[in-house]
């Protein structure tokens, strides 16, 4: 593509030479300065230390605004198509290093901060995190943000721009208690409002007929309530790039005339709280990681952001060139992360067949080339449905489109492919029909888009095989692999900047573009000088973690420990109880055992649990009061501790992943679609413990069946067991050890109530133990004797280590979206000069 770039910043002789936006220090001190003055109205003597760090933030985003702009400007002019990317999440984190970093500034803003006094790192540390996510899904959304931007693809990220993101955590007496989550209560200087691209969105009311010029009838929705859309944006930052495309955030509002309307009727009390319940809107972030379904506001949420999201894009189609809509999904991809977005399969056909007078077949074929689906769980919770009675009320007329979907798919392909099949005809349809008559969101996100991709090798067969047999059936060239991949900027150059810097110093600076450029480090694990200097780099950030330890759970821990780490959401399917029945077991063993000759561990839990997930709290609560026990118990000494940090998030991921000697990885099999910090931990060199689901499997391959520890039943053995009829009572009688440390939990011991671990315990015996623990616990065990052994030979541990770091290079997630770019998006990459 050669667009000239005198036709990118359109010059007039009116236009005044722009100020000095360039990057030497001196350059930097003064747009800092000015910020200072004249942003913040402050005197530089007397600024807070947040009027510093908001003018720093001003400081980049300067620098890199006329980037977006330009990236803009190129995309549209050169009519590619672009990737829109719709998402209930985006779980961000703090952004100021991270773009310091991708921009390449951070040297110059840091020496220019620190000629006037002030400490950069300080200034990092106090940015609120962006939590606009639950977890997995939400944190995949923000690496893809960056790899776009990073390798030159048109995109726009679309979300909602919550008021209060996932909430804060702490612990009360070991219990979980939630607070709001208020980031953005004193502004943030990353985003930008734009009021000119504010958006109208209907909802509720009915459905009638109009009839066009032609005389031919159209649905028309009417008696609508409308809410307004305004659109916040944050610049995405690549690394060695300069695309910079947007993440763009509906804030909702009231709508002013439905208000005004209600204010001239004299009602000001009224109009005030029709405007209340309208910002309820985009208010709160659900924070369920694994089931929402059923709520009304949720529903309304999802609805809300995509018709604005919808409207954005098309209104760019029709402003920017004069085609015909046929030509729509050469300019527009749209990817469904999840189906929380997939009401846009029916919104798409709304405006299409309603507003743009299209005949049906025309408008679903747009919408098949338009569309893509990641199915992120193979959970039957997880998987949303929407009863249609509610459906109905909040949008009829998407139901009225859904049903004609649906009925053209019934009678078309499957009645051809199964005639007269009523049977398959019930599993396949939109609508589930088993009790109460509910919408399958993701029946219909299959349908209405050309690929459906899972998010690592295993779950994408499982997806194929067992959540949709049929349609795998029907369309198998629509399903696809796209295993998932973090960003290596953040989850190793910023947050491990030393191994960033030994990496670079051994096989040069390509790995951060280039991941699969890190096998360049294979040789360096036999080299007894590299392992030093490794082994260093590990030590330095256990020192960091065992402080941030010692201030948050008052706990005093070695860094010559092994630091045994399980940082994910709560789930019973991830399994923190098997890792405590471990626990449990070595405490005892501990105690009967004194002088046995066992590794100093300390392991290292976050997590937070739904605030409605009674027995994920209940596992916390567990796990605390174990903690307490065992970290007071003088007959355990240094040997064992157990830490719970509070609040996980992704600023605390960054401390704690670079510190980490053993990666916890142990959700029962065929349950964890993917995860992602199984590849972050990785690749800062914490090793592996694992059973062989999502991408441990890959994990395993890549790293070798040596540098890693895999156990427990496979995904097979789990679905035999089921069906045999699993017992977990066989596993308790047949094993002394399990059976004590069962006992032991129910037992008054740990917090002088019995019955406090009751439901714990009962998940485990009475309730069918639905996750098997018990039916890997002793495999479970015997791998971390293994672990131990290995600990105890620091090189060969290191060794490991290294091969690690090394072998991960496909777990980038520009390697992904790589993918996704050549296997469903078909997008060229534009280079912005
Ligand atoms: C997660 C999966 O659990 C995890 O294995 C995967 O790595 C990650 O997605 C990214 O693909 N799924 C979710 O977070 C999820 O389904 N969340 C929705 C219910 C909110």
């Amino acid at each position: 593509l050669s667009i000239p770039l005198s036709s990118l910043s359109p010059a007039t002789p009116m236009t005044p030479a722009p100020c000095d936006l360039g990057n030497s220090t001196e350059a930097i001190k003064s747009s800092i300065v000015n910020h200072v003055r004249f942003t913040l109205g402050a005197y530089v003597d007397s600024a807070s230390p947040n009027d510093w760090w908001v003018a720093t933030c001003l400081a980049v985003r300067d620098r890199v605004m006329d980037s977006a702009t330009k990236s803009r400007t190129l995309h549209r002019k050169s009519g590619v198509r672009r990737i829109h990317y719709l998402s209930l999440e985006y779980l961000m984190g703090r952004l100021l290093e991270n773009n310091l970093r991708n921009s390449g500034l951070y040297d110059s803003v840091k020496q220019a901060l620190s000629e006037m006094g002030k400490d950069l790192d300080a200034l990092l540390q106090s940015e609120p995190d962006m939590g606009l996510g639950n977890g997995g899904l939400g944190r995949l959304a923000a690496c893809f943000m960056d790899s776009l931007s990073t390798m030159n693809l048109p995109a726009i990220g679309y979300g909602i721009h919550y008021e209060f993101g996932l909430f804060r955590q702490e612990f009360v007496n070991g219990r979980q208690v939630e607070h709001p989550d208020a980031w953005m209560r004193d502004g943030s200087p990353w985003k930008i409002a734009r009021p000119s691209y504010r958006q109208r969105v209907q909802l509720y009311g009915r459905v009638t007929q109009r009839f066009d010029e032609n005389g031919n009838p159209h649905a028309q929705w009417v008696d609508t309530k409308c809410l307004l859309g305004l659109p916040w944006d944050i610049p995405i930052v690549g690394y060695d790039s300069h695309t910079v495309n947007v993440l763009r955030l509906w804030q909702a509002q009231a709508d002013e005339d439905f208000n005004f309307k209600i204010f001239n009727e004299g009602s000001y009390i009224e109009a005030l709280r029709e405007k209340a319940i309208a910002e309820t809107v985009s208010k709160v972030l659900y924070p369920n990681d694994a089931t929402e379904s059923g709520k009304e506001l949720r529903l309304v949420q999802q609805y809300f952001f995509v018709a604005c999201s919808l409207a954005d894009i098309v209104r760019r189609f029709k402003n920017g060139y004069s085609l015909p809509w046929s030509e729509f999904p050469s300019k527009a991809a749209i990817q469904l992360n999840d189906t929380h977005p997939a009401v846009a399969i029916p919104e798409l056909m709304r405006i299409l067949l309603d507003e743009e007078n299209l005949d049906w077949g025309s408008a679903w074929k747009i919408c098949q080339e338009t569309f893509s689906y990641t199915n992120h769980t193979l959970l039957p919770e997880a998987l949303e449905m929407w009863s249609v009675g509610l459906f109905e009320r909040v949008l009829p007329r998407h139901l009225q489109i859904i049903y004609r979907i649906n009925a053209q798919f019934l009678d078309g392909p499957v009645e051809a492919r199964w005639p007269g099949d009523a049977a398959k005809k019930r599993v396949l349809s939109l609508i589930d029909e088993r009790g109460g008559k509910y919408v399958r969101m993701a029946h219909m996100s299959v349908l209405g888009g050309h690929a459906t991709n899972g998010v690592a090798a295993l779950h994408t067969r499982l997806l194929c095989e067992r959540l949709f047999p049929e349609f795998h059936e029907l369309f198998p060239e629509r399903f696809v692999n796209i295993t998932n991949g973090v960003t290596f900027r953040r989850w190793l150059d910023v947050c491990n900047p030393q191994l960033s810097s030994l990496i670079t110093e051994t096989i040069g600076e390509g790995w951060k573009k280039d991941a699969s450029k890190l096998r360049g480090l294979d040789a360096s694990a036999d080299d007894a000088g590299f392992r030093d200097r490794y082994r260093a780099i590990k030590r330095h950030h256990k020192v960091v973690l065992a402080k941030i330890i010692q201030d948050s759970c008052g706990v005093c821990v070695s860094p010559d420990a092994l630091f045994d780490v399980q940082i994910k959401r709560l789930h019973e399917y991830k399994r923190q109880h098997l890792n405590l029945l471990n626990i449990v077991t070595l405490y005892r063993q501990i105690l009967n055992n004194p002088k046995a000759d066992f590794h100093p561990r300390v392991f290292i839990f976050g997590a937070k649990a739904a605030p409605g997930y009674f027995l994920a709290k209940n596992i916390i609560h567990a796990i605390n009061s174990l903690a307490n026990k065992v970290n007071n118990d003088p007959r355990v000494g240094d040997k064992l501790k157990v830490v719970f940090l509070p609040n996980y998030g992704v600023s605390l991921a960054e401390k704690i992943i670079p510190a980490a000697d053993l990666s916890e990885q142990i959700s029962t099999a065929g349950k964890e679609a993917s995860g992602t910090g199984n590849m972050k931990l990785a690749l800062n060199g914490a090793l592996t413990i694992g059973t062989l689901d999502g991408a441990n499997v890959e994990i395993a391959e890549e790293v070798g069946d040596d540098n890693i520890f895999i156990f427990g039943l496979t995904v097979e053995q789990v679905t035999d067991l089921k069906a045999r009829g699993y017992n977990p009572w066989e596993y308790y009688w047949n094993n002394e050890a399990l059976r004590d440390t069962i006992d032991w939990i129910g037992s008054d011991y740990f917090t002088g109530h019995a019955h406090d671990f009751k439901p714990l315990r009962d998940s485990f015996l009475e309730h069918g133990d639905p996750y098997l623990c018990l039916a890997d616990y002793q495999m479970y065990v015997d791998a971390q004797a293994k672990v131990d052994a290995a600990y105890k030979q620091p090189e060969l541990w290191t060794k490991m280590a290294v091969l690690n770091t090394a072998r991960v290079g496909f777990f980038s997630s520009d390697r992904t979206i790589q993918d996704y770019a050549d296997k469903v998006w078909k997008l060229p990459q534009v280079a912005v000069p």
